[in-house]
């Protein structure tokens, strides 16, 4: 691992405690995933996950693997040092399931991953870094996805069974919990990729139910967790549990028809989540539940593509979560009708997701493109996701678990155009708090490290750090 990154950082801290204000026990943060930076793949007994067979079957294109990525399994301790370094108070990581339980199920435990997040904790904890856990970023293990994975309702108990288990274990040293990382994108690209898939991947045919499916289960193993939570250890451990929802604005023209438009992609992505968890009365979003139902009808079927929670589903739900835990990078402009200088989603109509919403997403030639990239810098994005929380969902804590740009490769160590991007996500964020009200706990630049980024292998550089 080769530092150093300082400049951005320098500038968060300045920013953080110089020319704006921040509310005092604002958490600044940094943030990565288990297959992402651990490596440690081999001889430490960890079990395999969905992503190792995915990028065997799929490489990537620099035909990258996780088998030492940042290699964070044996450098934690450089790694606190370094967070330590850029001054930053919490640092978010997930928990490798199958690192924990080789086979997804506890009646078998890996004694060396049960110590090394005992170690990356206490090394953390020691230099004084609040650690922000995941507990499922998107690499389950390769055992239950032979079980079926996320369409067996069964996913519902193991998850449980794996939570209560970590809940035991670290809980009397781990305050902030989230559950599940974007089930969105895990299950749009997991089953429905295109032209971008992610592990599990290959399940594109049934995939007008099973991306639906498999989010339903994703929701419903999160309360399973956070009703664990809060009944078994929040009593006398006293932390607090969210799940980590990802949100991209959708910005319209003023047509009613683009504004319903809008609102509905909005319902089909973030609300997706958020409603259920977060909404006064629960349950999907009734754009959602009239457009699947009324498709699924028209298609012949005989149930709705969009299964149904209990009334205990829901009571369950609404109960699981103290904190809405948020991902953001971009935002997209919506429109009924096919624009004028369409150029993201003529594919959108081509994926079954984009069918399903019923319009058009394409972007705002207006907003910086990054590196080339999906990514479009639109701080303002930012700050309507946060009003649009704090007015809709009565504003619940926010802790922001996720933002951040790649590098560009041209401008060599000296990020101009990333430093520009967080500088402007974070005057958005401080006009939410101090002009809008909105609770905002802290932020987390994604990412601490470079690390794998999925599907593009390690081509894109989020890191604070320079790693290779
Ligand atoms: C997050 O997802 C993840 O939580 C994190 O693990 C990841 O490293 C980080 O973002 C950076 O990407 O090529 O047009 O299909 C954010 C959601 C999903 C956004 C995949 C980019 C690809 C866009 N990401 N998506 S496209």
């Amino acid at each position: 691992m080769a530092p150093l990154r300082a400049i951005l950082f320098l500038f968060l801290i300045s920013a953080a405690q110089g020319f704006k204000k921040f509310p005092k026990d604002f958490q600044w943060s940094t943030s990565t995933s288990a297959f992402q930076v651990e490596g440690g793949q081999e001889g430490t007994g960890r079990g395999m996950s969905i992503w190792d067979r995915y990028i065997q079957k799929h490489p990537t294109p620099d035909n990258s693997t996780g088998k030492v990525a940042c290699d964070t399994y044996h450098k934690f301790r450089e790694d606190a040092d370094l967070l330590k370094d850029i001054g930053v108070k919490q640092y978010r990581f997930s928990i490798s399931w199958s690192r924990i339980m080789p086979t997804g199920r506890p009646n078998n435990i890996n004694a060396n991953g049960v110590r090394y997040y005992h170690n990356l904790i206490d090394s953390l904890t020691g230099k004084g870094i609040i650690p922000l856990v995941t507990l499922y970023h998107w690499d389950l293990p390769l055992a239950l996805q032979d079980r079926g994975g996320w369409l067996n309702e069964d996913i519902v108990e193991f998850f449980g069974d794996y939570v209560r288990f970590i809940f035991q274990e670290y809980g009397h040293k781990v305050k902030l919990w989230t559950t599940i990382n974007e089930a969105y994108i895990h299950a749009k690209y997991g089953y429905c990729g295109e032209p971008l898939e992610h592990a599990p991947g290959g399940l594109r045919p049934n995939c007008e139910w099973s991306m639906y499916l498999a989010a339903h289960n994703m929701l419903l193993a999160h309360s399973k967790a956070g009703n664990i939570y809060k009944k078994e250890f929040q009593p006398t451990q006293n932390g607090q549990i969210g799940m980590t929802i990802q949100a991209v604005w959708y910005e319209h023209e003023n047509s009613p028809g683009d504004k319903e438009a809008a609102a509905r992609v909005f319902d089909f992505q973030f609300n997706w989540f958020a409603q259920p968890i977060h909404g006064k009365n629960g349950d999907y979003p009734t754009r959602m539940r009239q457009r699947l139902d009324q498709l699924s009808q028209s298609e012949g079927r005989s149930i709705s593509r969009l299964p149904t929670f209990t009334s205990k589903q829901i009571e369950e739900l609404k109960n699981s979560s103290d904190f809405l835990s948020l991902n953001y990078y971009t935002s997209y402009v919506v429109t009924k009708d096919l624009p004028v200088n369409n150029t993201v989603e003529a594919w959108g109509k081509l994926t079954q997701w984009g069918r399903d919403i019923d319009a058009f997403i394409s972007i705002n030639p207006r907003w910086k493109q990054i590196a080339g990239t999906w990514l479009r810098s639109h701080p303002q994005g930012l700050r309507s996701i946060l009003n649009f929380i704090r007015e809709t969902y009565n504003n619940v804590p926010v802790y922001i678990t996720e933002n951040g740009c790649m590098d560009t490769p041209d401008e060599g160590l000296n990020d101009v155009t990333r430093i520009e991007y967080v500088r402007s996500h974070l005057e958005a964020i401080h006009e939410s708090i101090t002009n809008d009200g909105c609770d905002v706990k802290s932020y987390s630049y994604w990412s601490f490290l470079d690390n794998f980024e999925w599907a593009f292998g390690y081509h894109d550089r989020f890191g604070i750090f320079h790693v290779g």
